[in-house]
């Protein structure tokens, strides 16, 4: 027997009209920059103006909700990105952020009413960094900025 069910709900991935803020973590800007290059080139290859993406740079990924939740508060994003790369060293600092921001991020996406899309890279070493921000594993920036449209579109069509 099938099953028939009511409203389905999904977000297209066309960025015409569609307003976005970026946070970008100025730690390890090397890798950041190409995962921002990565979220425009997404952006406008899916039809979206560049005029209409706002950008903001923290120190570090820990400083990122505190930008977003900022974003938010200004009331015309239709959907908020963070950008950033946490690389494990010799001490837990990576864990911590990691957690602490994740958390802070995830909190944000469910409480503001406005998609909150998580562009970190939590990595192991360099290269992995490398692979994720351009190479051979892509751009993560680029994917989560398609995330971003879809979010946008989304939750633009379950509101009606
Ligand atoms: N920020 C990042 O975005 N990525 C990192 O890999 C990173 N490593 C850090 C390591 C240490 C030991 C410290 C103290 C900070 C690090 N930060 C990193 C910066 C952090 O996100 C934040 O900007 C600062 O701690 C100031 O609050």
């Amino acid at each position: 027997m099938s099953r028939t069910p009511g409203r389905i709900f999904e977000g297209n991935l066309n960025a015409k009209g569609l307003r976005i803020g970026i946070a970008c973590a100025r730690f390890n800007e090397f890798f950041v920059s190409k995962l921002l290059d990565g979220a425009l080139d997404a952006f406008v290859r899916h039809g979206g103006d560049l005029a209409d993406v706002d950008v903001a740079w923290v120190p570090g990924s820990f400083e990122l909700p505190f930008a977003l939740s900022k974003f938010i508060a200004r009331g015309n994003y239709d959907a908020v990105i963070a950008l950033g790369v946490v690389i494990q060293g010799a001490t837990t600092h990576a864990a911590q952020i990691n957690s602490q921001v994740s958390k802070a991020i995830g909190q944000l996406g469910i409480e503001s009413g406005v998609p909150v899309l998580y562009g970190l890279l939590t990595t192991e070493n360099i290269e992995q960094a490398i692979e994720r921000s351009g190479t051979k594993a892509g751009n993560r920036g680029f994917d989560v900025t398609v995330s971003a449209i879809e979010m946008a579109n989304l939750n633009k069509a379950m509101k009606s």
